[in-house]
């Protein structure tokens, strides 16, 4: 099967490169599926897409997506699904970031539980063997761990990482049925993390959550800010309480 890394990208310049590399050389552990990477820029100004038009030249499975300005996290998302699964006829698609607080080596794993059958396969940092970094003030990590579990609450899911940005995707029998356009979509930024799990679980995908940890930023800064913990709150019930 094609399977795209979808990785969305702003002022990454300082981990893009190493991060390629680190994939393609993962890839030569999954012989039975043909990998690709989609990197979705948001026009960084510090040179992330040309650092990726470098990596394009050495290696051939990589396609580069430059928005014209930053967009939110959940409509770079939109844009490299809509283009893994139309244009480059991806079969299954990863949501990976593109900061190193994903493990290149964990992607082999989540492709293990979709040739076992899966349709979504979740990287869970709130399961047995999961974790959350070490070097996070106390006041994130249990705002993280509540805020998985309200949503849990809220939408009566069955998952405990419901806002896990490391997930794996059938594109085959749920690909029409997601809200990708941003006229559906309840959130542009990261809480379009929520309204995608709950329309997965809602047309029936079979999910696994296994364990990953969640690793410290390789460098860069992160975008997340307080609005998107309330976008989340506001998406969750939105999805609850809609007719
Ligand atoms: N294209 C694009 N990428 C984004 C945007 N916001 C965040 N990203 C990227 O998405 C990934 C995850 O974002 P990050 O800020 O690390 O979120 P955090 O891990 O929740 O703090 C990183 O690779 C970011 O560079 C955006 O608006 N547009
Ligand atoms: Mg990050």
């Amino acid at each position: 099967m094609k399977i795209v890394v979808i990785i969305p990208t702003y002022n990454e310049r300082e981990t893009i490169s190493n991060l390629i590399d680190a994939l393609e050389e993962e890839f030569k552990n999954i012989p039975n599926h043909e990998m690709g990477i989609l990197i979705v820029d948001g026009n960084s100004p510090d040179g992330t897409a040309e650092a990726v038009n470098q990596k394009k030249g050495i290696y051939k499975n990589i396609d580069l997506i430059v928005e014209k300005e930053k967009r939110g996290l959940g409509m770079a998302y939109i844009t490299g699904i809509n283009y893994a699964v139309k244009d480059l006829k991806a079969g299954a698609f990863i949501e990976f970031d593109g900061d190193f607080q994903h493990d290149p080596k964990d992607i082999k794993r989540l492709i293990a539980e979709l040739d076992n059958g899966y349709d979504y396969v979740i990287g869970s940092r709130y399961v047995l063997g999961g974790s959350i970094p070490q070097e996070w003030a106390w006041h994130r990590k249990l705002l993280s761990r509540f805020g998985s579990l309200f949503i849990k609450w809220v939408l009566r899911l069955p998952t405990n990482d419901n806002t896990s940005g490391l997930k794996l995707s059938r594109a085959e029998g749920f690909f029409e049925k997601l809200p990708l356009d941003e006229n559906r979509i309840l959130s542009r930024r990261h809480a379009y993390k929520i309204h995608l799990l709950y329309e997965m679980y809602r047309n029936d995908a079979k999910i696994k959550e296994i364990q990953i940890k969640f690793l410290e930023r390789g460098g860069g800064a992160s975008k997340s800010s307080l609005e998107d913990i309330f976008e989340s709150l506001r998406v969750a019930f939105a999805l609850r309480f809609r007719k």
